[in-house]
């Protein structure tokens, strides 16, 4: 671990420390993946989970975004989610976002033989809108509806919808957000996916997660006990800072940028 308390890069002192030293590990890796938290979007408006804000009407998302909420009061979670869109739709991608779309196109290497995996928990869209390609989302997409009766699913990228609870018009059954809530499996191929990046990376980037919610969270460790060197950019610790070859705090769409 090499950023923990190193002095400030004298060429560079906008630079956190380590900051320096990983971005030259990162032209040399061949396999690199990130896995990033709503952390990356805070910079975009879009609130998160645990940090101030993450509230709302004093329910906590954990209370919110589960099936039984969603079944007992589908009416009080489409608003929360159909508040949620709002925010999202208005917010716009951050320096961040585009840091991670600029390093994916920089990794993709001539020889075919570079990777870079970018593996998400965010709903929110905004990396597809930073230009960000074949993106793992391990915890959906909230621009995709979901039938709860014929599970058709269609792209809806409205920012507010006209009714609430929204229905299929194809069978009159409840729509619902096409995202994973607490106790719900994650999408296995997704799953399959960020593990196979995690086992594969020479560097494992951890961007903006509390790193408390699993299994997400545990990819960290996959990608370890693997033998990648672990990268944290988080404005606060978190538990997996102490696996981690550089932990670089400060707001991640300062941060990133800085890596390119
Ligand atoms: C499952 C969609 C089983 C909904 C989400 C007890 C112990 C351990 C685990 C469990 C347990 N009890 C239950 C579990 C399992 C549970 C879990 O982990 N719970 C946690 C809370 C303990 N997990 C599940 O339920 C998962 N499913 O286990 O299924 C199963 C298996 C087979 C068959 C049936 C069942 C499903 C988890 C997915 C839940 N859905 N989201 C929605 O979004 O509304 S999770 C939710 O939390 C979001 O997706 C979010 O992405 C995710 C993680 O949060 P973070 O992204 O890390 O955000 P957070 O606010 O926490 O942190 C932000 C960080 O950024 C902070 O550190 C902050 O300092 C930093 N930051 C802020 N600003 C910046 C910044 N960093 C840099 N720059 C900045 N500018
Ligand atoms: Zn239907």
């Amino acid at each position: 671990m090499h950023a923990i308390g190193s002095a400030p890069d004298a060429s560079d002192p906008g630079l956190a420390p380590g900051a320096k030293e990983l971005r030259s590990a990162l032209k040399e890796a061949r396999n690199v993946a990130a896995l990033t938290g709503a952390g990356i979007s805070a910079e975009s408006g879009v609130p998160t989970f645990r940090g101030a804000g993450g509230l709302w009407r004093n329910y906590s998302p954990e209370k919110l975004a589960t099936l039984e909420a969603f079944e007992a009061n589908p009416r009080l979670v489409w608003e929360w989610y159909d508040w949620l869109r709002g925010v999202m739709r208005e917010a716009q991608p951050n320096p961040g976002h585009q840091a991670l779309a600029e390093l994916a196109r920089r990794h993709a290497a001539p020889d075919g033989k570079g990777s870079f995996t970018l593996i998400t928990q965010n709903i929110d869209g905004l990396d597809d809108r930073a230009g960000s390609k074949n993106i793992v989302k391990l915890h959906g997409d909230i621009w995709i509806m979901r039938c709860m009766g014929c599970h058709r699913e269609e792209r809806d990228e409205r920012a507010r919808l006209e009714v609430l609870p929204p229905r299929c018009k194809k069978c009159g059954a409840l729509l619902r957000p096409g995202i994973v809530w607490f106790g719900e499996p994650l999408p296995a191929d997704e799953w399959e996916r960020g593990v196979e990046a995690a086992a594969s990376a020479d560097i494992f980037l951890v961007i903006g997660t509390s790193a408390t919610v699993y299994p997400a969270a545990g990819l960290a460790s996959i990608a370890r006990q693997s033998g990648a060197k672990l990268a944290i950019v988080n404005k606060e610790p978190t538990p997996v800072d102490d696996i981690a070859e550089w932990v670089l705090q400060g707001p991640s769409g300062e941060v990133l940028p800085r890596l390119l």
